[in-house]
C-alpha cells in the first residue's frame, strides 16, 4: 500500500457559507421578506430562495414558472444586477477581517469565507484557566484584555461530526490538544456567527476544522444557520479510526472540493472499469482502488494539461490532506467577465451582434472603472487604475445546425478569441458610450469576425467579453512589482464569475425531479481559465466546469435538482 500522505493538522480553519445569500440580501433591505417565501430570479430561474419558500418545496435553480405552480404565493425578486449581492459580499468581508488577527481571511466567490484562526485559539488556549473552565474569556485583542467575550469551554458550540454523546468521555477534560483547539475554534465562530446576524443581518452555516478542505465539507453537513466541528482523532493508528478518513470516505468523489467533473470522470472510469464513468464512486471505493496510489492516479489523471505532481496531490485529498494557506483576499478579481444568453434568431445577423456587443462591452468598461479604480476616500482623489488588465476575450456559442429531421442538439461549447487590451479602455475621462462604441468598432468586431468567418447565418446562443491577465499597478501593494497576479486569485476568480443563466428556450431538457448533488464550487487546480476547454468537454454555461458531451445532460439536471 502507498505511504499515506501527512497532514499539517497545525492550523485551525474556520469556514463560513451565507445561508441563502441572494435572499437574505434582500431580506436585509427589506426585513418584512423574511416571513415570506422569497425566490431571486435570474432570466426564468430561481437563483436562490430563502428558506421560508425552501419550506414550500422551492429550491436553488428552479424554473420560474415551477415555483409559481408550487407555490403561488411566492414573492419574486430580480436578481440579474450583481452589484447589490458584490457590495454585500465585500461588507461582510471587512466586517468579519475585522476581527481576525492578521487579516487571515480569504473569500471564495460571494457568499464564502475561509478564517485562519490559528493564532487566536493558541494564544486562548494558552491563556485557559481550568478552575474557571465553564466561564472562560475569549480574547479578540491581544493589547485590550477586555474585548473578548465569554464561553462555556466544556463543550463544542454546536454540531460535531460524528455526533458526539452527550455523556461522552470526549469531554474538555480528556480531549486532546487538537481537540480543545477545535473546541476554543467552535466557540470563535459562533461568535462571529451571531456578531453578523446581530449587526449585518446575515445568518451564515460554520465548518471547524485544521483545512480549508475540511472545514468546507463539515460545515456544509448541518444547514441553515448551523455549524459543525470535524473532532478528532484525526490520526489513525490500530486502535483508532480517524474521523477525517470516516467523515471523507463516505462522499460521493465529485463532492469533494479541489475535484472538478473532468478528474471525477477519470476517476470513476478508472474505479468502475467503464469508459464512461458514470455512476457513484465514493472516496473510499478511489482510496481502495488495487494498486492506488500516487503513481497510479499520476498515471489516471495526468498527461497534457494537468498540473504536475497531480497523483500525489490528489492522493492527498482523498486523505484530507490540504496544506494550501488560507489566502488573504484582495478586491481585485484576476478577470472581468460579462456576458449574456440570447433566445434563438435574435443573433442571426452583424447589426445585431454589433448592438449586443456594444452593450456588454459598456458593462464591461463600467465593472473595470468600479472594480480597478481607486478613487480614494469620498471619491476625493484623483482616480488610479489598482491593475491594468492586459488581454481582451471575446467568446460565443454557436446554436447548432438543425438535424435531417429538424430537432437541434444544444451545443455548450464556447469559441474564443484574444488580443492585448488596447490601452484607449484606460481613459477615464471619455464617456462610457462612445468609449465602448470605439472599442467595439475598432476591435472587438474584428475579433468576431475572425471568430466567425461566415458573413451571416450564424445563430448565437451567448457573447462574452472579458478583460484578462491582470497586472497590478507598480507601487499599489507592499509586494508590487507588475506581477501577474491571476494565479493568486484562481479561486476567487471561479466563484466570483458572474453566472450565466438559460433564457427559457435555451438549455436542453430538463426534468426537476433528480436527485441534487452539490454545487460547483471549486475548480480543478489544473484547468486553466485562459484557455478554451478541450474538444471534447463542454462549458457548463451555468457553473463553468468542463463536462464531456455524454455527462452534458446530466450535469443540466442537477442545475435544476434541489440542493441535497
Ligand atoms: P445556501 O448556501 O444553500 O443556504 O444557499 P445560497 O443561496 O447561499 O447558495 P450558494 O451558497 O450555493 O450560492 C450563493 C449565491 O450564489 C446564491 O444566493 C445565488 C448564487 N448562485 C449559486 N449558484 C448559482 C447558479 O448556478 N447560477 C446563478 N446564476 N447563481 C447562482
Ligand atoms: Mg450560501
Amino acid at each position: 500500500m502507498a505511504a499515506l500522505p501527512v497532514r499539517d493538522d497545525r492550523r485551525i480553519v474556520l469556514h463560513l457559507d451565507y445561508d441563502c445569500f441572494y435572499a437574505s440580501v434582500f431580506e436585509v433591505e427589506r426585513p418584512a421578506l423574511k416571513s415570506q417565501p422569497l425566490a431571486v430570479q435570474q432570466k426564468q430561474i430561481v437563483v436562490t430562495c430563502n428558506y421560508e419558500a425552501r419550506r414550500r418545496g422551492l429550491h436553488k435553480l428552479q424554473l420560474i414558472k415551477d415555483a409559481k405552480r408550487i407555490c403561488p404565493e411566492v414573492v419574486i425578486v430580480l436578481g440579474e444586477d450583481l452589484t447589490k449581492f458584490r457590495d454585500a459580499s465585500k461588507d461582510i468581508y471587512h466586517f468579519i477581517r475585522s476581527f481576525i488577527w492578521g487579516g487571515r481571511v480569504e473569500r471564495l466567490g460571494f457568499d464564502e469565507l475561509s478564517l485562519d484562526v490559528t493564532e487566536m485559539v493558541d494564544y486562548n488556549m494558552n491563556l485557559l484557566n481550568q478552575s474557571n473552565i465553564k466561564s472562560s474569556f475569549f480574547h479578540l485583542d491581544k493589547s485590550d484584555p477586555t474585548v473578548g467575550f465569554t464561553y462555556n469551554a466544556t463543550g463544542f458550540h454546536g454540531f460535531t461530526n460524528p455526533p458526539q454523546e452527550q455523556e461522552s468521555s470526549e469531554s474538555a477534560n480528556n480531549l486532546s490538544t487538537l481537540g480543545m483547539r477545535l473546541l476554543i475554534g467552535s466557540h470563535l465562530l459562533s461568535h462571529l456567527r451571531s456578531k453578523l446576524e446581530y449587526e449585518k443581518g446575515f445568518t451564515a452555516t460554520g465548518g471547524v476544522s485544521t483545512s480549508k478542505l475540511l472545514a468546507k465539507l463539515v460545515g456544509s453537513v448541518h444547514k441553515p444557520n448551523q455549524q459543525t466541528t470535524l473532532i478528532p482523532p484525526y490520526e489513525m493508528d490500530d486502535n483508532t479510526e480517524s474521523n477525517v478518513i470516516g467523515f471523507l470516505d463516505s462522499h460521493e468523489i465529485q463532492k469533494i472540493p479541489g475535484i472538478g467533473s473532468r478528474l471525477a470522470q477519470k476517476l470513476r472510469a478508472k474505479v468502475t472499469g467503464q469508459d464512461t464513468g458514470d455512476g457513484k464512486v465514493t472516496v473510499r471505493d478511489v482510496r481502495l482502488h488495487p494498486n492506488m496510489g500516487p503513481p497510479l492516479l499520476e498515471k489516471t489523471l495526468g498527461g497534457p494539461g494537468a498540473a504536475k505532481g497531480i497523483g500525489q496531490r490528489i492522493w492527498g485529498v482523498l486523505h484530507g490532506v490540504d496544506n494550501t494557506e488560507v489566502m488573504e483576499g484582495r478586491d481585485l478579481p484576476s478577470q472581468i467577465s460579462i456576458e449574456d444568453t440570447y433566445g434563438r434568431g435574435r443573433l442571426d445577423n452583424i447589426e445585431s451582434v454589433r448592438r449586443e456587443l456594444t452593450v456588454l462591452t459598456k458593462s464591461l468598461l463600467r465593472r473595470m472603472r468600479t472594480d480597478l479604480v481607486d478613487r480614494g476616500e469620498l471619491n476625493a482623489e484623483k482616480p488610479r487604475w489598482l491593475a491594468h488588465p492586459r488581454t481582451l476575450r471575446l467568446s460565443t456559442r454557436p446554436r447548432n445546425p438543425p438535424e435531417i429531421d429538424g430537432t437541434r442538439t444544444y451545443n455548450a461549447n464556447r469559441t474564443s478569441r484574444s488580443a492585448p487590451l488596447p490601452s484607449l479602455v484606460f481613459n477615464l475621462d471619455e464617456n462610457l458610450d462612445s468609449l465602448a462604441e470605439r472599442l467595439v468598432q475598432d476591435h472587438v468586431m474584428g475579433m468576431f469576425r475572425k471568430l466567425h468567418t461566415e458573413r451571416s447565418g450564424w445563430d448565437l446562443g451567448l457573447l462574452n467579453i472579458a478583460v484578462t491577465n491582470m497586472v497590478e499597478s507598480a507601487g499599489d501593494q507592499k509586494q508590487s512589482s507588475g506581477r501577474d497576479i491571476g494565479k493568486m486569485f484562481r479561486q476567487q476568480e471561479t466563484v466570483l464569475r458572474e453566472w450565466t443563466v438559460y433564457e427559457s428556450d435555451d438549455p436542453p431538457k430538463l426534468t426537476p425531479d433528480v436527485k441534487a448533488v452539490e454545487q460547483c464550487g471549486w475548480q480543478d487546480e489544473d484547468e486553466d481559465e485562459d484557455e478554451d476547454p478541450p474538444l471534447l468537454s463542454i462549458e457548463c454555461s451555468i457553473c463553468g466546469a468542463p463536462i464531456p458531451h455524454f455527462a452534458q445532460q446530466a450535469h443540466a439536471l442537477y442545475h435544476v435538482s434541489e440542493e441535497n
